[in-house]
């Protein structure tokens, strides 16, 4: 007989491949301590509601078969309803079942709050998300000014480190939410929400706006980059950095384009010119994993897309089809590649 170990070893990449997948954007991510709270509270509700549930449809499908023999004798059935023991008895254990089940659930609610509560109360990292149509503003708080870290569309999370996560909107409601990393939460013009997680898996991870807020609002995905702590590190120091000076002659007419043309009154470069804040900061775009907030992997091709015609990629965005020379959209291709 042959064996199966070839197929099976054939297929592990694929199965493997499919749970690296499932943790990307999933609520069995069990990528962050919240993550599971949640789900072993959910295990819990599901387990005592299935079986609840279970109990009704068998007592209902009981009810009816004892019915049925007991409509042949309708006189038996009277006397049976008025002096039956058992059906007192199963009334009562019944009403003592539904108690201690839903006395259990509200003890796995409490305990679940409390520990998230805990975790909020000892925060050691501070960030600051800002939601906006249709693109994420990221803050890294600190004490310290000269470590203060804008950057947008993808967030950095420290292995382990309890973060919390401060949210605002500059226009509408959005919502955050990575589902491999715990639960949702709103961000509300006018009003600071918070969120805390506790990373425990590195990893790249998915984050969508779970609030509808416009015609993009499907495009509005957040990439969540859990480093261990001295990788996390190194990427903020470097993040810190201002942008590298451009190495040949078309990125540097990319540069002189980008910095004092129209995109330098939206967008900010960190130690050029350029210093507009209503949109993604560009400090490091090019070291990001995508572009226009998830809406297209990061490579040269989709920069050149982007910048030539973002209306017809993202319409609606407020970032314009200025329709540049082919030259030029060479040179700022050639100098948002810099921007590592
Ligand atoms: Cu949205």
């Amino acid at each position: 007989m042959k064996s199966r170990a070839p197929a099976i070893a054939a297929l592990m990449p694929l199965l493997l491949g499919g749970c690296q997948y499932q943790r990307y954007q999933s609520d069995f991510g069990r990528g962050a301590v919240e993550d599971t709270q949640f789900l072993t509270l959910f295990t819990i509700f599901l387990v005592v509601c299935g079986i609840m549930y279970l109990l009704v449809i068998g007592f209902l499908f009981a009810g009816i078969l004892h019915r049925r023999r007991l409509d042949a004798n309708v006189v038996e059935t009277r006397r049976h309803h008025q002096s039956h023991p058992l059906m007192r008895s199963t009334l009562i254990g019944w009403a003592a079942l539904i108690g201690v089940g839903l006395f259990a659930l509200a003890v796995a609610s409490f305990v679940t709050d409390r520990s998230m509560a805990a975790a909020a109360a000892n925060d050691k990292l501070s960030v600051t998300v800002t939601g906006n149509q249709w693109w994420w503003d990221i803050v890294y708080n600190s004490g310290d000014p000269s470590k203060t870290l804008h950057t947008a569309n993808e967030l950095h999370l420290p292995l382990g480190v309890p973060t919390r996560i401060l949210l605002n909107s500059n226009d509408v409601i959005h919502s955050f939410w990575v589902p491999s990393l715990g639960g949702k939460q709103d961000l509300i013009p006018g009003r600071q929400n918070d969120i805390t997680i506790v990373p425990k898996r590195t990893g790249i991870f998915r984050g969508q706006c779970a609030e509808f807020c416009g015609a993009q609002h499907a495009h509005m995905a957040l990439v969540v980059v859990v480093d261990s702590y001295p990788d996390f590190i190194k990427w903020w120091d470097h993040q810190l950095q201002p942008a590298a000076a451009p190495a040949t002659p078309l990125a540097l007419a990319g540069y002189k384009y980008v910095t004092t043309g129209p995109c330098s009154s939206c967008h900010n470069i960190g130690g050029t010119p350029a210093g507009g804040q209503v949109a993604p900061d560009l400090t490091h775009l090019a070291s990001r994993k995508s572009i226009a907030a998830g809406t297209l992997p990061m490579s040269e091709g989709n920069l050149y897309g982007w910048v030539e015609d973002p209306q017809s990629l993202k319409a609606g965005v407020h970032m314009p089809t200025i329709g540049l020379e082919p030259d030029q959209l060479h040179a700022v291709v050639a100098y948002l590649e810099t921007l590592k």
